[in-house]
């Protein structure tokens, strides 16, 4: 068990972001803002391929963004394929506690945006987007790659001194997808779920595998039936391989923790890590993988 309150976040950008969410519930920010304010800090970070607007863009060479943000009592919000906005997690957030919607994509969700006051950021891509595209587009082929920067997403999940969870998801998806495509990032029961009454889960990896066993919220209800974190991450795990083919080639991996404050995570192949943070500690820990 974890002191709390406690932070979770997929892979290595994962400590600054629960840097980030310690320092907003140090300042008197509710779990949710620190999930928000925590993710904004990888949206912000110009190195990342894999999340916010330097993201890697799709086939046609624009970057679009997926987030959602959830809270334990139900309450959430998320947006799809969403262009120009260099928060979407905030936006998501805004989805949330403005509209009585829960998703909001693509066209109208930029709107929602610019009506919301959001500044509009120019269609460009980073120079390393641009370089990284421009090599990829003289074969044009489309193959995920195990862990590289297109599977590294960042997903969030909390716990306040009071027991609250809350959640949040956020990145630009697989590089060079199709124009439109959507991965499991927005999806709630996907990328993301949490209740107060059991605990939270989060998901990283190709988006496709994830959505078809509603991964966060499977692991959710094995929770609310017994399993520790742990073994919920590990039977989804399982679920996700023996509903998928070409299993060598996809990464997915999935991380939990429960209203006591066990932890646990998952990974299909080795490779996957995340950051666990409380007030006194913030640290990198190895997951465990089904394939070694
Ligand atoms: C997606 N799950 O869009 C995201 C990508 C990802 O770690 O997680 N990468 O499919």
């Amino acid at each position: 068990k974890v002191e709390k309150p406690l932070l979770l976040s997929t892979w290595n950008h994962g400590l600054p972001a629960n840097a980030a969410a310690i320092e907003k519930l140090k300042a008197g920010g509710s779990i949710t803002d620190a999930v928000e304010y925590g993710v904004r800090d990888t949206e912000n970070d110009l190195s990342n391929l894999s999340v916010g607007l330097q993201g890697l863009p799709d086939r046609e060479g624009i970057t679009t963004l997926d987030a959602s943000i959830m809270n334990g009592d139900g309450s959430c919000g998320s947006v799809a394929f969403v262009r120009q906005v260099k928060h979407p997690i905030s936006l998501a957030r805004m989805v949330m506690e403005q509209t009585p919607h829960v998703m909001l994509a693509g066209e109208g969700a930029r709107q929602f945006a610019m009506a919301e006051g959001i500044p509009m950021e120019k269609e460009e891509l980073s120079p390393k987007a641009k370089e990284a595209y421009e090599r990829w587009k003289v074969k044009s082929q489309y193959k995920p790659v195990i862990n590289i920067e297109n599977h590294d997403t960042i997903g969030m999940i909390g716990m306040g001194a009071d027991g609250k969870l809350s959640g949040s998801c956020t990145t630009s998806g697989l590089a060079y997808k199709m124009h439109g495509r959507v991965g499991d990032s927005p999806i709630i029961g996907a990328g993301l779920y949490v209740d107060d009454e059991v605990g939270a889960a989060t998901a990283t990896g190709l988006g496709e595998a994830i959505i078809r066993v509603c991964g966060s919220f499977l692991i959710v209800e094995l929770m609310r039936q017994g399993r520790s974190p742990q073994e919920a991450c590990e039977e989804a795990v399982r679920r996700l391989i023996s509903k998928n083919k070409n299993i060598k080639d996809i990464q997915a991996g999935f991380l939990a923790m429960n209203k006591e404050g066990e932890v646990g995570a998952y990974a299909v192949h080795p490779g996957f890590n995340f950051a666990q943070g409380t007030l006194s500690k913030n640290e990198m820990i190895d997951s465990n993988s089904h394939f070694k």
